[in-house]
């Protein structure tokens, strides 16, 4: 491998404004990461005493996700306090041990913001449901049964949406004779957003946080919080009782209204921070306005059509994946976000499985795989983020039963589908590939009991992998796949073109071959991987969209593979970026 730091010069290029342009940001799932206190949980010790990893690997910015007091519903999804630190994850006083000691190591946190939901423990919404007349009632969503219809009967419900965690998005409170919406679980009402005083009281909250130091947010389904009004049925989805009511909550038609005040009210005028928006069912579009800093609402977002091309219907009817989706999708989204707005970069993330098992080969090619997915993510336009574990090629476990899983949204479904007839033998092989839980397995630390996760009994079962599979081993190793990710990290923070130089894809209609070029002033880089087991040729020619055969002798700043003799045959699952200057 080609170490950049040997071969890049840092030049002249003046300073990347925005910074995040240059950043690499990592996600931790507390929970998951590492326990320093014995009891089977991740914690926040755990974090500052892994932050010299974090530093090793050269990350700019941590997004936490949620640590705040919560029943744990949803992992932390569900927060019944904004700004207490959970006891399972530490204290307050950890938190701000922690921000210090990441702002010593260079290094920037963001925290996770979830307000288009609390948890139904939080005390607005203990308030809320307390009486018709309380004066919080109104900042969650309630309704009466449907026209003509007694509240708690079949189809009673208001609207006939679906939750994303399965039933319907309504639960019967008894004690007014009301429903409240909850798009995720019943743990989890949606706030009004409607009403000023909950948009207060969430600005006020961001503004605490940001006074204590955090250097910005990941905004939660943040595309979900204004409703089309008044909230009606949304279309019927076939064979199932419920309907799909997506159109009428996301991208809503007070959204741009909201992010600007909150902008506003609580970014204006700090010292540039970074706000990353998930936004599932985004356009191209969409997310123009969103990230179009000339009337600012958050910097990039998290759009989801990559992570929607490999499966029918629904996420558990997983069908694989065609390279030319992938790339006419990427491809998409780097033109559209070239001279307005900003793209976020990745793989995957606490509700995705492992990257290496779904979009690279997680048996004999694992390693070459891992690392030619992050060559090629790393490589294009946008903020790159890599998922705690990703950096060392961890797999998919293989989830056999029922039993095996913890996450809310697999538990539901699987109870759902049995209870309407499906067998498990139909539905457990979508769910072991798709599953969220595949993410959540603990981070593999070392070859030893409980891969060095904790001292006490892991909270979830631990990939047995990980004698193999482990950050001591890779660390150690300088071909391992987190050193790959170093080195595109220091790639990236040394080649201005790696952050802002323009994006062309190339050979866009070959099955096999990912190719695509950066350029900025002077500089080309040339990015070609090769998705498949076997080895390939790559075809050169002289028109536009094709690769000139003249790179095979161009500077090869990194790759996956000892250096190639010569030509530009790649062997599987190889990727190769290259560079030429004037
Ligand atoms: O996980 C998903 C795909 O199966 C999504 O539907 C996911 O629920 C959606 O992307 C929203 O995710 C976010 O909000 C949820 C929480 O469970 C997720 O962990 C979070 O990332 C509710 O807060």
């Amino acid at each position: 491998m080609t170490d950049p730091a040997a071969t890049v010069r840092r030049d002249e290029h003046a300073p990347i404004d925005p910074w995040w342009k240059q950043a690499v940001v990592y996600q931790i799932y507390p929970r998951s990461f590492a326990d320093s206190d014995g009891d089977g949980i991740g914690d926040l010790g755990g974090v500052i005493e892994k932050l010299d990893y974090l530093k090793t690997l050269g990350v700019d910015v941590i997004w936490l996700s949620p640590i705040y007091r919560s029943p744990q519903d949803d992992n932390g999804y569900d927060i019944s306090d904004y700004t207490a630190i959970d006891p399972t994850f530490g204290t307050l006083a950890q938190f701000d041990e922690l921000l210090a000691v990441a702002h010593a190591h260079g290094i920037k946190i963001v925290m996770d913001l979830v307000v288009n939901h609390t948890s139904d423990e939080h005390p607005w919404f203990v308030e809320s449901r307390a009486s018709r007349s309380n004066p919080k009632r109104d900042w969650y969503w309630w309704r009466p049964a449907r026209d003509g219809m007694t509240a708690g009967d079949p189809g009673a419900e208001p609207t006939n949406w679906e939750s994303f965690f399965s039933g319907p998005t309504w639960e019967l409170d008894e004690t007014t004779g009301e429903y409240y919406l909850h798009l995720f679980s019943t743990k989890q009402p949606d706030l009004n957003w409607e009403n000023p005083e909950v948009r207060n009281a969430v600005y006020a909250m961001m503004n605490w946080w940001l006074d204590r130091g955090v250097d910005g947010f990941r905004m939660d389904v943040i595309n979900m919080i204004s409703k089309t009004l008044p909230l009606i049925d949304g279309r019927s989805t076939p064979g199932s009782p419920y309907g799909d009511g997506s159109a009428l909550f996301q991208n809503g038609p007070r959204i741009h209204e909201y992010l600007r005040e909150m902008h506003a009210a609580v970014f204006a005028g700090r010292p540039k921070l970074l706000t990353v928006g998930e936004t599932p069912g985004t356009s191209v579009e969409h997310a123009v306005v969103y990230t179009d800093p000339t009337h600012p609402e958050v910097d990039m977002i998290f759009q989801f059509e990559h992570v929607g091309l490999d499966f029918e219907g629904s996420k558990w009817n997983y069908v694989g994946l065609d390279l030319l989706d992938l790339k006419a999708s990427f491809g998409r989204w780097q033109a559209a976000l070239a001279d307005v707005g900003w793209n976020s970069l990745y793989w995957d993330n606490h509700d995705q499985p492992r990257a290496v098992s779904r979009f690279g080969d997680d048996g004999d090619f694992r390693v070459p795989s891992a690392k030619l997915l992050a060559t090629v993510l790393h490589l294009h336009q946008g903020t790159p983020y890599v998922y705690q574990g990703e950096e060392l090629g961890m797999t998919n476990i293989g989830f056999e039963s029922r039993a095996d899983f913890a996450d809310i949204e697999s538990v539901n479904f699987f109870d759902e589908a049995t209870a309407a007839g499906r067998t498990p033998s139909e539905i457990l092989p979508g769910m072991r590939v798709m599953s969220r839980d595949n993410a959540r397995t603990p981070v593999q630390w070392t070859a030893g009991e409980h891969a060095g996760f904790t001292t006490g009994t892991p909270w979830f079962r631990v990939n047995p992998n990980h004698r193999e599979i482990n950050a001591e081993a890779a660390v150690a190793d300088p071909d391992s796949v987190f050193h790959h990710y170093r080195a595109l990290i220091e790639l990236r923070h040394s080649e201005p073109t790696v952050a802002v130089g323009h994006f062309t894809m190339l050979l866009a209609t070959d099955p096999t071959i990912y190719a695509f070029t950066r350029s900025l002033d002077a500089t080309t880089l040339l990015v070609v991987a090769n998705f498949s087991g076997d080895t390939v040729e790559v075809p050169t020619g002289d028109r536009p969209g094709e690769v000139d055969a003249g790179w095979a002798d161009a500077e090869l700043v990194n790759s996956n593979y000892p250096p190639p003799a010569a030509g530009l045959t790649l062997q599987a699952w190889e990727a190769r970026v290259y560079r030429r200057r004037g």
